[in-house]
């Protein structure tokens, strides 16, 4: 064994799944809950899809549970799904379930990978795509370079869609306002940012906020909620799912229409 072969082993490996995903069906942006829920569904369908995560490991905000307390709470309509993903569940009332956080993370990202997902951590997503005021893909750069704030050009990625699945600042939305220069077509026209902590209301409006926002881009997760100005939910975890599946389910209708970026 020597070390080089090690090094060409992990270089060529790596630049072979990050040539491969220079053109993609959906880039999803944001390894959380809500965004390897919608690469998992997508890639189910025969999509070609990567989500881009900022940071070391995938979960978002779900390893740490409520306040670092490590499981989760799920409604009763997501058991369905976490019975797909195989993960143990526990009844805690007529409608609620608690999971560990750990082994919902790593049950999604084992069977969104073994389903076909590329996941790239440690790359943030600083710009969008935009041909003829249409999302066509994303602007990406190592987040060690963003950070250290050094001044590296990215590089592109093109995708038929873009998933804004990076939470509770809707990242990707704000940027594409910026760069039109003028709001998202909003009920309220703007990123409202989430409003405080309303679980049972958050949970209800996730779904009718996850949808198209602009011609290309999809959000979904609490990015969608801080799109629509809806509350914040806390530590339970059902509507993140049902959001990204929703969001899948959508992409994966407008896919089979035919593609949408050259
Ligand atoms: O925050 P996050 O888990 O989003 P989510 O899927 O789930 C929300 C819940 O975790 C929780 C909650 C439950 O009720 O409210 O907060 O909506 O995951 C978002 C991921 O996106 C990454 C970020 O590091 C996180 O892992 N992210 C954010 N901005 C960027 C990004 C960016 N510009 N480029 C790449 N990744």
């Amino acid at each position: 064994m020597d070390e080089i072969d090690i090094s060409r082993a992990i270089i060529e490996d790596f630049t072979k799944n990050f040539i491969d995903s220079l053109f993609l069906d959906v880039a999803i942006v944001g390894a959380g809950p809500s965004g390897l829920m919608c690469g998992y569904k997508l890639a189910q369908s025969g999509h070609k899809v990567a989500v881009f995560e900022r940071h070391l490991r995938a979960g978002g905000g779900m390893p740490g549970g409520g306040m670092m307390f490590n499981s989760i709470v799920i409604q009763k309509e997501v058991l369905r799904i976490f019975d797909e993903l195989g993960i143990a569940v526990r009844k805690f009332n007529d409608n609620l379930y608690v999971a560990s956080s750990i082994e919902t993370v790593s049950a999604l990202c084992y069977r969104a990978m073994k389903s076909g997902v590329k996941i790239f951590n440690l790359m943030s997503v600083e710009d969008v795509v935009i041909r003829e005021n249409v999302i066509c893909g994303i602007v990406i750069n190592w987040s060690s370079v963003m950070w250290s704030k050094l001044h590296v050009d990215p590089l592109s990625i093109k995708s038929n869609f873009v998933v804004d699945a990076t939470g509770h600042d809707a990242e990707i939305c704000r940027i594409v306002e910026r760069k039109i220069g003028q709001k998202l077509q909003t009920p309220t026209q703007t990123v409202a940012g989430e409003k405080s902590m309303w679980a049972e209301k958050g949970e209800n409006q996730i779904i009718e906020n996850t949808k198209e926002v602009y011609p290309g881009l999809f959000v979904c997760g609490m990015a969608a909620n801080a799109v629509f100005g809806s509350p914040r939910m806390g530590a339970v975890f059902g509507g993140m799912f049902l959001s990204g599946e929703k969001a899948a389910e959508m992409i994966d209708k407008k896919l089979k229409q035919g593609g949408k970026c050259d």
